[in-house]
């Protein structure tokens, strides 16, 4: 008891944990049951990528550790849907920045914001409570959120609001670039272990990341203190829902909230210190033909009193095909028996920019 005081006291002091330190860390944590080599945090798979992550330069990667790496992540993704990535290598201090940045751009006033508001397409801008959301019927979200793609960040920096906010413009071009290459590792791992034909490398699906033609793009969400934002039973953070694109790399911070859809119940994803959340995505669940799972999801807000008055802050960096890409069609496999489809009897093709379309219309109210 006296330390569970302990360690909420610490957080409430340190509202936005200096170097991102979150309760705990589980990485030991292991599940009854399953083999012991295997390693959870809670539900939560546990791959450690220290041999194929950043910090493993591109000419000492070796094929045999993506392979290793892929199966581990196929294995997780495939019966789970999600996974806590360690040793990722991406720089901590990305994390620092982005917090600053979320702190300092989320606490301006709303009408110098509101002049990014979010206009057309879901990848870049501000998004205000009550603007978006994934459930009409239910309570609206109680979150805000600010996107950039790679197009705007790296094509057309004058978009950026660096005039109310100074340094939004630099951080995230760093930021994006390592998120960009982690993605792309993840991407060979995956179709290595997935065991796919050459052509239906999960690359050439990403071709155009941070170019016109693929929205994938980083988003700084901020959940405001639960008790200054008034809500009414039953409100939530956000809503269930599924991510779209390929797979979704997600940083939180130590408050939680978030949850996962698990045999017909939610479970709390306990944050794990240094560790990146992947959730895989609609789109990366039907172009694998259903092998890797897209789990429904949602964010809380926290039961204890304490924890209601953070400010949650969380960093999606979403990855997308390209907006082409035709996704209801299963990637080859090299074993011919799991190509399931018979080509010749195929539904229409539906891209990528399809799917979006759909989505923007139903989660954003007009403005
Ligand atoms: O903030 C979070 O932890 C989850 C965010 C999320 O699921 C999303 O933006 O799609
Ligand atoms: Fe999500």
């Amino acid at each position: 008891m006296q330390l569970i005081t302990k360690i909420l006291s610490s957080v409430y002091m340190f509202p936005y944990r200096k170097s991102l330190t979150r309760i705990s860390n589980h990485a030991n944590w292991t599940c009854k049951g399953m083999q012991s080599n295997k390693k959870f945090a809670g539900i939560i798979p546990i791959v450690d990528y220290s041999l194929c992550g950043l910090l493993t330069s591109d000419k000492l990667l070796k094929q045999e550790d993506l392979y290793n790496a892929g199966k581990e992540l196929v294995d997780a993704f495939s019966t789970r849907g999600f996974v806590y990535l360690t040793n990722s290598g991406i720089n901590p201090k990305h994390l620092q920045k982005a917090e600053k940045i979320t702190n300092k751009f989320f606490n301006l006033e709303k009408s110098k914001i509101e002049q990014y508001i979010l206009d057309g397409g879901m990848e870049f801008g501000y998004v205000g409570v009550g603007r978006e959301d994934v459930d009409w019927d239910n309570l609206c979200d109680v979150k805000e959120a600010f996107s950039f793609d790679g197009n705007s960040v790296f094509n057309h920096p004058e978009k950026l609001p660096e005039d109310i906010c100074p340094g939004i413009l630099e951080f995230p071009k760093k930021f994006m670039t390592d998120c960009r290459k982690l993605s792309e590792r993840i991407m060979d791992s995956l179709s290595i272990g997935m065991e796919l034909k050459e052509e239906s490398d999960l690359r050439k699906c990403h071709k155009r990341i941070h170019n016109q033609g693929n929205i994938s793009y980083l988003r700084l969400n901020y959940y405001g203190s639960a008790d200054k934002n008034h809500l009414q039973p039953g409100q939530i953070r956000l809503g269930e829902h599924t991510d779209y694109g390929s797979f979704t790399l997600l940083f939180q911070d130590n408050v939680g909230g978030l949850q996962l859809e698990q045999e017909g119940h939610y479970v709390d994803a306990v944050p794990m210190q240094d560790a990146i959340f992947i959730i895989i995505g609609e789109s990366l669940n039907l172009l694998s033909g259903g092998l890797l799972k897209s789990k429904k999801h949602r964010v809380m807000v926290p039961e204890d009193e304490v924890r209601q008055k953070l400010a949650r802050h969380s960093y999606t960096y979403f990855v997308d095909p390209d907006e082409d890409v035709v996704i209801n069609h299963q990637l080859l496999y090299k074993d011919e028996s799991k190509n399931k489809a018979d080509f010749k009897k195929l539904p229409p093709p539906y891209t990528f920019k399809q799917l979006c379309l759909e989505r923007c219309a139903k989660i954003y109210a007009p403005i």
